[in-house]
């Protein structure tokens, strides 16, 4: 019965665009006691730490700071892989706390004929494990290796289930073993906000590897990704730049739009992702104190690609652009011009000068070569590599 009910209410999302509930959105530079914040001082001293608390209490739930240790473990290396053309690197990252400890195997090619760091792309992968082959017998558009390291870029790559498998009975098997107090709580992380704290550690790593240049990391992520590369950058400034490939409800959608997945379907389906707390918000959006529009703007003046596809109206395009567009007011604070346009680009017409850059690829939900080779551009113009 329950799966009967669920894909009644499925069916039952909105795609219409005239049945849009009216909401207004909090606004991001006014703080909860009313303060306008005008100025990047304030931004940071009051209103950027109160809306990552929100985020942290009410969406995805806290993200924990300390651990006991972390050791890198270089599992293989191969420094002719892809006919020479990059230097393979298959790691285990170990973190241990509370008498645990939790392996984060990663993939890295660093180019060999490029500058050295290198500027790398780190994917959060929530596919199969075959994206990322590291014998690449297996090449797909979802983390396009090759075209990366042509493009002289370093490219690593971690799976989510390393950190929390994608699976409402089994979540707790990774990194939440390390903190068993999260499962108690109602603002505990779960899968979304353990990938999070996942992608920091690779980070951690990246900061000893002198291969990695660590100020030019582009955390990257699809989907259930694109939301743990959202949170993960708002978060952590180590990272340079932030990928958010059809992230959706939850990602960079606006939730009072209700347009295609909802806050009530999404918690519903996958009970799992988010803290508890954020259940008491199905079906109840405008109580929400913030809106996906504050979680981009935690990551300026940082540059964030964000995409949608024209098939996956799931994600809501329109919302998506909506909430990069009312990110702005963040970067205009820090001077930081964004030249989106007003209202969302054509379908394969991408604006990819950063600092927010987006584009609606003609399509289905994935992510392609053709995505990458616009992140790329991105990449370039802002780290001068053009
Ligand atoms: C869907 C989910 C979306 C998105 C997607 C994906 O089923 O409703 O929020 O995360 O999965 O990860 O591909």
């Amino acid at each position: 019965l329950a799966s009967v009910l669920l894909s009644f209410e499925l069916i039952a999302q909105n795609y219409d665009e005239s049945k849009v509930p009216s909401y207004i959105l909090p606004d991001v530079l006014e703080s909860q006691n009313k303060m306008k914040i005008a100025n990047v001082k304030d931004w940071e001293s009051i209103r950027r730490p109160e809306i990552l608390a929100l985020f942290e209490e009410n969406v995805y739930g806290i993200m924990p700071k300390k651990f006991d240790n972390s050791n890198f473990k270089i599992k293989n290396e191969n420094k002719l892989s892809m006919n020479g053309k990059a230097h393979l690197k298959e790691l285990e990252i170990s973190v241990s706390n509370n008498n645990q400890t939790v392996i984060i195997n990663l993939v890295l090619f660093v180019p060999t004929r490029a500058k050295k760091p290198a500027a790398t792309f780190l994917l959060i992968n929530n596919r199969g494990k075959n994206n990322t082959s590291p014998t690449r017998d297996t090449i797909s558009g979802f983390w396009p290796a090759e075209q990366v390291i042509d493009a002289g870029y370093a490219v690593a790559a971690f799976h989510v289930n390393d950190a929390a498998p994608d699976d409402k009975n089994n979540y707790r098997n990774g990194v939440l073993r390390l903190y068993p107090e999260q499962l108690k709580a109602d603002n505990g992380m779960k899968a979304i906000g353990a990938w999070a704290w996942a992608a920091s550690r690779i980070m951690d790593y990246f900061e000893k590897d002198k291969d990695v240049d660590a100020s030019k990391v582009i955390l990257t992520g699809h989907s259930r990704g694109g939301k743990a590369s959202l949170w993960a950058a708002a978060q952590d400034t180590r990272f340079a730049m932030c990928v958010t490939n059809c992230s959706g409800n939850t990602g960079a959608a606006l939730s009072r739009r209700r347009f295609g997945e909802t806050v009530k379907v999404i918690n519903t389906t996958f009970p799992h992702w988010f803290a508890d707390n954020y259940k008491k918000f199905n079906d109840n959006e405008s109580a929400l104190p913030l809106d996906q529009h504050m979680l981009v703007s935690l990551i300026a003046p940082r540059p964030v690609y964000v995409t949608n596809a024209s098939e996956d109206l799931w994600a809501d395009p329109v919302g998506t652009f909506k909430s990069v567009k009312e990110a702005e007011k963040v970067y205009e604070l820090y001077n930081v011009k964004s030249g989106l346009p007003q209202s969302i680009p054509a379908i394969n017409m991408p604006f990819v000068k950063p600092p927010l850059a987006y584009h609606i690829r003609e399509g289905k939900h994935d992510m392609t070569f053709y995505d990458w080779a616009q992140f790329i551009k991105t990449a370039d113009l802002y780290f001068n590599r053009q």
